[in-house]
C-alpha cells in the first residue's frame, strides 16, 4: 500500500510532521492500526536498524526516526488501547538498568493496556531494585522487563534475584523481552516468560494472569 510505504520512508528520514500526518491519513482511510504500526513505522524503523547496523546512518538519525516512530504510535495509540475496561492485573514494565531504548517497551506497555492490563511505566534505565519496590508499592502481578543491548540483558537476571531476595518471586510473574533476548535466555535466568513480540507479550500476560 503506497501510504504505508510513505510512512516508512518518512519514518527513515526522521520526518516527524510527515509521520504524523501520514499515519492520521491511513487511519482516516480505514487501514487497521496494527497494519499501520507493523508495515508502515515498524518496517521503517527496521530499515532503520539495518542502516545503523552498517554505518550507513549514525546515533542522531536513529534519535530523530525514534521521535518520529512516537509522534506516529500516539495516533495509534488509542486505536491499539481498550477504552473503559475493568482491569484484570496489574504490570509493571520497564527497560533494564543501563539501557535507553524505549520504543518497544512502550508498545509492549500500550497492547497490555489493550488488554485491560494496568501498566505502571517505570521507563527506561530501571534497576532490579526499582522494579521489586514498584511491583511491591502497586501489588503488581506482572514484572516485564525490556533490554535491547547484549550488555544490558543480564540486568534480567538481577531482576530475578532481587524478586526472590525480596522474598516476592512467588506472588510474581517476571516476563522478558527484546530483540537479543530469545527462550533459551528467560529460562537461564529463571524468568517465567518470553515474548518475542508485542502482541505476544500481551497473549502471554492475559495467560499468566488466569492461571
Ligand atoms: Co540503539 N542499538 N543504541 N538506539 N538501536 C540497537 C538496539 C542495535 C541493535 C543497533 C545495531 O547495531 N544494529 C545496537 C545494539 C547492539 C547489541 O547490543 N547487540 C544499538 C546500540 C549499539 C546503541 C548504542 C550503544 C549506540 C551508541 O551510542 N553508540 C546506544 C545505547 C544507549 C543506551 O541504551 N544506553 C544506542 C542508542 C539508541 C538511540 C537512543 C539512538 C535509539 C533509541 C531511542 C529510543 O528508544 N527512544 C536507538 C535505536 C532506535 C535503535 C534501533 C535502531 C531500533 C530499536 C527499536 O526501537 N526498534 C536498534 C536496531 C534494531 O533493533 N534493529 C538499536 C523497534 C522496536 C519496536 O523494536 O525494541 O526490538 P524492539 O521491540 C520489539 C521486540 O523486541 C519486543 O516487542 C517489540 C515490538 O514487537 N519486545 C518485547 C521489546 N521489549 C519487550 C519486552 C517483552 C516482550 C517483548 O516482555 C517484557
Amino acid at each position: 500500500m503506497e501510504i504505508l510505504r510513505q510512512i516508512s520512508e518518512a519514518l527513515q528520514k526522521g520526518k516527524a510532521k510527515d509521520v504524523k500526518s501520514l499515519v492520521q491519513s491511513a487511519v482516516d482511510e480505514k487501514i487497521a492500526a496494527e497494519k499501520i504500526l507493523n508495515e508502515g513505522l515498524l518496517d521503517g524503523m527496521n530499515i532503520v536498524g539495518v542502516k545503523f547496523k552498517n554505518n550507513e546512518v549514525y546515533v542522531p538519525d536513529v534519535l530523530v526516526a525514534a521521535r518520529a516512530m512516537k509522534a506516529g504510535t500516539a495516533i495509534l495509540k488509542p486505536l491499539l488501547v481498550a477504552d473503559g475496561v475493568q482491569a484484570i492485573g496489574k504490570a509493571v514494565i520497564g527497560t533494564v538498568k543501563g539501557d535507553l531504548h524505549d520504543i518497544g517497551k512502550n508498545l509492549v506497555g500500550m497492547m497490555l493496556e489493550g488488554k485491560g492490563i494496568e501498566v505502571i511505566d517505570a521507563g527506561t534505565d530501571v534497576s532490579a531494585e526499582q522494579f521489586i519496590s514498584l511491583a511491591r508499592e502497586h501489588q503488581a502481578q506482572l514484572i516485564c522487563c525490556s533490554a535491547l543491548l547484549t550488555t544490558t540483558m543480564g540486568e534480567m537476571k538481577a531482576v530475578v534475584q532481587a524478586a526472590d531476595a525480596a522474598g516476592i518471586r512467588d506472588q510474581v510473574t517476571i516476563m522478558v523481552g527484546g530483540a537479543p533476548v530469545n527462550e533459551t535466555f528467560a529460562q537461564s535466568i529463571g524468568a517465567d516468560a518470553y515474548a518475542p513480540d508485542a502482541a505476544t507479550a500481551a497473549e502471554v500476560a492475559v495467560t499468566a494472569l488466569a492461571g
